[in-house]
């Protein structure tokens, strides 16, 4: 009785789809031309387009197009690190934002996001763009830095550097940079706007000072990530560029709660890559 039910079932369902089959029969020519049509399109689209600047279409190392802001320097500070000790080569272009050349199309094309920096690797095939300073030092980590000098082999303190990295990039850039574009930038000055992200700025520069002076754990620590004081990293670098700009909106007395970070800033600051990263060779 079972298995004469199963056969009325499986006749039922095979005819059901043969019929809904031949309903849409009329609909297939349609779909199948509309897949040719874009197809041919897809195919010809590439990195690079005639309006892409010479020096970024021929490029053919790592290529970054920057200009000298916090998110720039992160990465041109990383590539300076590199430098020293591999000698890894780039070339770079420079691009001024407030002309708005990342927003146009051949810039787009590399970085929908339309912001700087972006990272060309033209050693892969086809050529690799990498948006995203935090996923540009992940990068360079994973296929420039074969020793992990900036990064660590050990899984625990390789995860401490990302929770540092995203912490900065999620909960760091986007507060500090709406301060400097509210109180700086902004034709029309909001007071709330101002307040709101001062303070919440200056809250995340004390989440970087309970790391660094080691409220919590009784060890102060040099850098952001690492076992005991810890190693100069890709987390310190994603962060430094901007906390080292805080007298841009802050005063010596905002920053009096924060001896910890502001040691950090100078002890990295000294660093020769660090200074060739925001240096004379990416002033425009
Ligand atoms: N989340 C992005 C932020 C990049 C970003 O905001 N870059 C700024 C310069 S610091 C920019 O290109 N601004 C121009 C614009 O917004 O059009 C990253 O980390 O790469």
């Amino acid at each position: 009785m079972r298995r004469f039910i199963h056969l009325v079932s499986a006749t039922l369902m095979y005819r059901t789809l043969q019929r809904s089959f031949q309903l849409t029969r009329h609909l297939r020519p349609q779909l199948q031309t509309r897949r040719l049509t874009i197809l041919p399109q897809m195919a010809s689209h590439s990195l690079y387009e005639d309006s892409t600047p010479a020096e970024v279409k021929n490029a053919k190392g790592l290529h970054l197009i920057t200009m000298n802001t916090p998110n720039g320097q992160k990465v041109q500070i990383m590539l300076e690190e590199l430098k020293e000790i591999y000698g890894t080569e780039w070339t770079k272009t420079m691009i001024n934002i407030m002309t708005n050349e990342q927003k146009k199309d051949w810039f787009l094309r590399l970085d929908p996001n339309g912001r700087i920096p972006v990272l060309v690797d033209n050693t892969q095939d086809p050529p690799f763009p990498v948006m995203e300073t935090s996923a540009e030092l992940l990068y360079l980590l994973k296929f420039a830095d074969k020793k992990d000098v900036f990064g660590f082999t050990d899984e625990l303190e390789r995860n401490e550097a990302l929770q540092w990295l995203f912490f900065w990039h999620g909960s760091g850039a986007p507060y500090q940079g709406q301060v400097n574009h509210f109180a700086k930038f902004a034709k029309e000055k909001i007071p709330y706007a101002i307040e709101r992200f001062k303070n919440e700025t200056l809250r995340v520069f004390g989440v970087l000072e309970i790391r660094l002076s080691g409220k919590y754990t009784g060890e102060p620590r040099d850098y952001l990530a690492g076992k005991g004081k810890g190693k100069y990293s890709i987390a310190d670098i994603g962060t430094w560029p901007w906390v080292k700009g805080w007298d841009f909106n802050f005063s010596k007395e905002d920053m009096e709660p924060f001896p910890h970070l502001l040691k950090w800033i100078d002890r990295i600051a000294e660093r020769p890559a660090v200074q060739r990263g925001i240096g004379d060779e990416y002033k425009q």
